[in-house]
């Protein structure tokens, strides 16, 4: 992509309505605008790491047995009336009538409509297990959206559904998702702690939030530190195998949100020198509610006896709008975002210092093309302006390599790579350079996997 086709409308005041880190760099860095309270536009480089997070996402769930579809923004109230959930939700709940005085709603969660769709579809044990889900907006009415999107009123949701004929059953689908997230949130450089956590609104008896540790984090955390430095599970994990002991291993060490600390336990299970009291970010929660919704709406099936039982599901969610700023307070420093290349906007930022300059711009137009054709995602600055500007935007929206092509290289047949996060510079010749950050990212991009 060339930058003068771009839109990048990064910032240079640093804006005085953003308290964090992350909100401040995604308002400078040109990726999200605030549309009115809590509602965010996302503009093109947010939306591309969106994308990436996506597609993270979609590749761990389908690994960990989940299908994908897409179910409506908008709900029938009716549909929350059967579930009692509609008076129950309150003034969170976007409460809409349309032109026929029907009530509707914007959905904040999914429970009631996947369980419709299951209920007209599934009738026997043998179409079990299913675990369904979409990645769709939600809209929360929440008294105080902060934070630009990491508490916004209208956000972007991973919802996973699983329906299984028993406990056992359904706690294995549990443990599924669980040992998905682990890696879904590794791969996006982050490490996430799963946490006993409350259910609240979703109900049930079984639940774990996975929480990132940052100063900037709304929740109060307690856990072991052992915990932060845990393997996580290798991309060959057999889902269809038992996956208690992985399970087991993380939930063995204490890790509690402050609404579930049991402070004594804390003291007598983790010795002082590895207690962390902090605050962390929840990007994902997953919760196991049994028959909750099944037996109030009619959700059941044959069993392998011949008796009718109503299923056992659990609900499984990852907030992907929030996962940007959670990704941001995890990797920055003084100049702006350092991207991991798992999530990064783009892989390579080529920075041309002198487009007047005739053979520093054809040397440029050369590696924008071999960038290109080598598979690398390139983000050429081919706009007229000096190399201090070049220099502070590429840094500031974090892209993990710059190449830097000035007038005196481009002569000599000698061009620099920067690389973000280690500040380090390497002088090559010129026909080195591709293959050089080829052989740099392949190993990030696939480390990750
Ligand atoms: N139905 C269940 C699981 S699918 C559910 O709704 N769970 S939740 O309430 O915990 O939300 C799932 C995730 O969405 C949270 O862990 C969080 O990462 C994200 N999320 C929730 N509220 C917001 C918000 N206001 N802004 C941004 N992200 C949010």
């Amino acid at each position: 992509m060339r930058l003068t086709d771009y839109f990048l409308p990064v910032l240079k005041e640093v804006p005085k309505e953003a308290e964090i880190v992350s909100h401040r760099l995604m308002l400078r860095a040109g990726m999200v605008r605030q549309q009115a309270a809590g509602l965010y536009a996302w503009l093109p480089l947010g939306y591309k790491v969106l994308r990436k997070i996506q597609a993270i996402i979609e590749e761990e769930q389908a690994r960990a047995g989940a299908v994908e579809m897409l179910m409506p923004t908008l709900q029938s109230a009716d549909l929350w009336r059967e579930s009692g959930r509609y008076d129950d939700y309150g003034k969170e709940m976007l409460r809409i009538t349309d032109r026929h005085d029907r009530d509707l709603l914007f959905g904040p969660t999914n429970e009631e409509m996947i369980t419709d769709i299951f209920r007209s579809f599934v009738h026997s044990y043998k179409q079990l297990p299913l675990n369904l889900y979409h990645i769709q907006w939600k809209f929360r009415d929440e008294i105080r959206p902060r934070f630009g999107t990491m508490r916004s009123r209208e956000f972007l949701m991973k919802d996973a559904y699983s329906f299984d004929l028993d406990k056992d059953r359904a706690e294995e689908a549990y443990r599924r998702m669980f040992v998905a997230y682990l890696r879904t949130y590794y791969r996006m450089g982050l490490t996430a702690i799963p946490m006993q956590a409350e259910t609240g609104p979703i109900g049930g008896d079984l639940s774990h939030e996975f929480i990132v540790l940052a100063d900037t984090g709304e929740s109060g955390v307690f856990c072991h530190r052992d915990l932060l430095d845990k393997p996580i599970p290798p991309r060959d994990t057999d889902y269809k195998g038992d996956l208690s002991p992985i399970v087991k291993d993380w939930t063995s060490l204490y890790a509690a949100t402050e609404d579930m600390i049991d402070m004594e336990r804390f003291e007598r299970e983790v010795p002082e020198d590895k207690r962390i009291a902090a605050r962390g970010i929840e990007v994902g929660q997953i919760f196991y509610f049994g028959t909750k919704y099944s037996k109030v709406m009619g959700a059941s099936v044959m069993g392998p006896d011949g008796k009718e039982a109503f299923v056992h599901s659990g609900s499984y969610g990852i907030g992907l709008t929030r996962l940007v700023p959670a990704i941001i307070e995890a990797c920055h420093d003084d100049d702006g975002i350092v991207w991991p290349v798992s999530v990064a906007p783009f892989e390579v930022a080529l920075l041309n210092l002198k487009v007047s300059d005739a053979q520093c711009s054809s040397v440029c137009e050369d590696l924008y093309a071999g960038l290109q054709k080598a598979g690398l995602d390139v983000l050429y600055d081919d706009r007229q302006d000096g190399a201090g500007a070049k220099f502070a935007s590429a840094d500031l929206i974090g892209i993990p390599y710059q190449l830097v092509v000035g007038p005196r290289g481009a002569k000599a047949g000698e061009v620099e790579i920067k690389n973000r996060k280690s500040g380090e510079r390497t002088t090559l010749p010129l026909d080195r350079a591709i293959q050089t950050l080829k052989d740099w990212i392949e190993p990030e991009r696939r480390d990750r996997i």
